[in-house]
């Protein structure tokens, strides 16, 4: 029996979460999980939510309530979504707990007192307009790797490469236009240059997914800084130390929160009645280490988290494994809160279930690649595999038995059997082993596969064995087909489990009156002979999913997206939350480009055809220009003549139902009404800035 210790990044709450989050690494951690549960091994689920840091500042600003309303917020939505996708933590935490500040603050000390923290004075970035050390994430920058000029304080989104604010070219606040300056302030760093040896021996007996290993040999070849881990916020772990500079700062959010998993661990084991059961994983050399992550987050569990865990008094384990995933597309795009190109949870679980959100991820794994969610990929996934094919055969195998063998599983006549049928045989016994090696090596897509060729094969069984007519001619033939249809489908009954447990569990009563949870998968290598057992005729518990349902989502997601080429109506106010509040700076430089002068219409007429159009002559000063806007739903022409307005006149032009727009009149919309903005005593073709 293994003891295996599992855990998923802990979600910043800060957010929602979607579906990409949980393809990544929630979903599959569950899977193994419920994986090892079945192998009877010894395991337990552990995350929490990350409850510090500049993610959480920024949220708390851009909503107008405290960090704490935040989390206590976002703690709770967050556990609703990944409750509904049946996630199945054996603990599910916070960082915010008084223990885990206590046991951040022991981890912060032993690193002092052991010599892998020291203090040293830095220029950092400090915002004169608002007197502050500007934290990382309030820092923006052109990215000194590659370029791209909107890369963050601590990383780049785009090369991924982790950044110091101060190596940004061009620095910038997210917060105020001012400039920013670099000033002394003293912080504490963690020595991971200290440490360089130490990683590097222990990482070199890993074998690791060659996205982890590569990420971290760079690192490694670069040679190991020593990094910062204070900030200078007011929210998050206090330092633990006397000093008057530690005043005013806090742990970076990224030393406590993996610490978070021992907390988690910790609280656990309290709420079984064994508080100090968390030691017999924490500090059993024996217990396999777990972090299910995303790929973003591989440097600081490969790294400075192992190194954080090295630097302490007590022998804590080390990570085993570190499966980490690559992202998921929507519709093949990436997926961006801001531009509401996202998936929650809850809409998929709430129109099909848990199982088939599941099962669709489970097939779409992005265990080695970015792979793609689409809704009509889902819908015909779901069809084809589950349906078409697995359902089906659960449906013809049970229906023939309780129809033509009186609901028992029917007799094997061993001594007749073809090589088709020993095939079968076979393929039940070679499944189940790879199967296995699958789910233990994070293979989910490869598990999918198996078990839907498992089902297709038998399919084929099926139909190629014509038991509705050889029934008349050769009974017992017919007997040991269906006996072994019988076997497959409690093969795959079991072996889906992991994946679509809702389902399976339902289904394990076809072929077993235990629970399914019973089963121990580590002593199954084939499927017993089961004959004389009654079988119950189940619901089966898939749905078809239907062209409107699809469609329906489609469009809610592009509604979302507002693809839609707006005319002048664009309205943000009804876009999302996210739009709202993630606002994309621009520089002064970007706004003089917009050159809006004032204006008046001269004429408005509809445009044929349109229910949204209207055609306007606009005088701007220097010239008269045509304009056509969406104002059909809130002017009639007659209302707009002679109003003045406010043009953008160096707008590209634009056909508009054939004709050529040149500008756009401003408006301003809020709660479905659109209102044209306007100014008075101001003549037109005056300049707007
Ligand atoms: N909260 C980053 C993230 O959600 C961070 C993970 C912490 S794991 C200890 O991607
Ligand atoms: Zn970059």
């Amino acid at each position: 029996m293994e003891k295996i210790l599992v855990t998923s990044a802990l979600p910043y709450a800060n957010g929602p979460v979607h579906i990409g989050h949980l393809a990544g690494a929630y979903l599959p951690a569950d899977i193994y999980v419920r994986f090892n549960r079945l192998m009877k091994n010894d395991v337990i689920y552990i995350c929490g939510t990350d409850e510090h840091g500049v993610p959480i500042t920024i949220r708390a600003d851009e909503e107008k309530i405290t960090p704490k309303e935040v989390v206590d917020k976002y703690h709770e939505m967050i556990k609703k979504s990944f409750d509904a996708a049946g996630l199945s933590f054996d603990n599910f935490s916070r960082t915010t707990k008084p223990h885990h500040y206590e046991l951040s603050q022991r981890f912060f000390k032993n690193l002092l007192e052991n010599g892998y923290i020291d203090t040293d004075t830095e220029k950092q970035l400090y915002c004169p307009d608002n007197g502050k050390f500007l934290p990382d994430r309030y820092i923006e920058g052109i990215c000194p790797n590659c370029g791209y000029d909107k890369a963050r304080g601590d990383e780049c989104p785009k090369c991924g490469k982790w950044l110091e604010a101060t190596s940004l070219i061009e620095p910038r606040s997210k917060l105020c236009p001012g400039g920013l300056i670099l000033k002394d302030t003293k912080h504490w760093y963690l020595r991971l240059d200290k440490m360089q040896g130490k990683i590097e021996a222990w990482i070199k007996e890993k074998k690791w997914k060659d996205n982890v290993k590569n990420f971290i040999m760079g690192w490694l070849k670069e040679g190991l800084k020593k990094r910062p881990i204070t900030r200078d916020l007011n929210w998050g772990v206090p330092l633990p130390i006397d000093d008057k500079d530690a005043s005013g700062k806090v742990m970076y959010v990224w030393f406590d929160a993996p610490i978070g998993y021992i907390s988690s661990t910790i609280e656990w084991a309290q709420k079984i009645g064994k508080p100090d059961k968390w030691k017999d994983y924490w500090f059993d050399k024996n217990t396999k280490l777990v972090h299910f992550i995303g790929k973003d987050n591989i440097p600081f569990h490969a790294i400075v988290w192992p190194a954080i865990l090295m630097g302490q008094k007590e022998s804590y384990i080390l990570p085993s494994e570190i499966p980490a995933n690559e992202h998921l597309t929507i519709e093949g795009e990436k997926i961006s809160t801001s531009r509401g190109n996202m998936i929650y949870i809850e809409e998929v679980v709430d129109n099909f279930g848990q199982d088939y959100l599941r099962y669709y991820l489970a097939v779409n794994s992005p265990e080695t690649r970015d792979t793609d969610f689409s809704w009509k990929n889902f819908q015909s996934t779901i069809n084809t595999e589950l349906i078409n094919v697995f359902g089906n055969l659960i449906n013809r195998v049970v229906n023939f038995v309780y129809n033509r063998f009186d609901k028992k599983v029917p007799i094997f006549y061993e001594n007749r059997l073809t090589g088709y049928d020993e095939d079968i045989l076979d393929l039940i016994k070679t499944t189940i082993r790879k199967v296995k090696s699958s789910y233990s090596e994070f293979r989910v897509r490869d598990v999918t596969k198996l078990l839907f060729n498992l089902a297709k094969s038998c399919n084929q069984y099926f139909q190629d064995n014509e038991p509705w007519k050889m029934i008349e001619v050769d009974k017992e033939r017919v007997s040991t087909v269906l006996n072994i249809c019988f076997r497959v489908l409690k093969a795959l009954i079991i072996l889906y489990y992991p994946i679509i447990p809702g389902a399976s569990k339902k289904l394990f009563s076809i072929v077993s009156k235990d629970d399914i949870e019973s089963i121990d998968l580590s002593k199954l290598e084939d499927i017993d002979n089961f004959e004389g057992f009654i079988v119950d005729k189940p619901e089966i518990p898939f749905k078809k999913v239907e062209d409107n349902q699809i469609n329906r989502l489609l469009d809610i997601l592009n509604k979302r997206i507002n693809k839609i080429d707006n005319i002048m109506s664009e309205n943000k106010s009804e876009l999302s939350e996210e739009n709202k509040t993630n606002i994309d700076f621009i520089d002064i430089q970007d706004f003089s480009k917009l050159d809006i002068r004032v204006g008046t219409v001269l004429e408005a007429k509809e445009v044929e055809n349109s229910n949204k159009l209207i055609e306007m002559k606009v005088d701007i000063g220097s010239e008269i220009r045509t304009i056509i806007g969406g104002l059909k739903e809130y002017y009639k022409p007659s209302e707009l003549i002679n109003r003045k307005v406010i043009v953008l006149v160096n707008l590209k032009p634009r056909k508009l139902m054939g004709k050529t727009s040149e500008g756009m009149v401003l408006a301003a919309k809020i709660d479905g009404e659109l209102k044209l903005l306007t100014v008075e005593g101001i003549r037109n073709g005056a300049k707007i800035s």
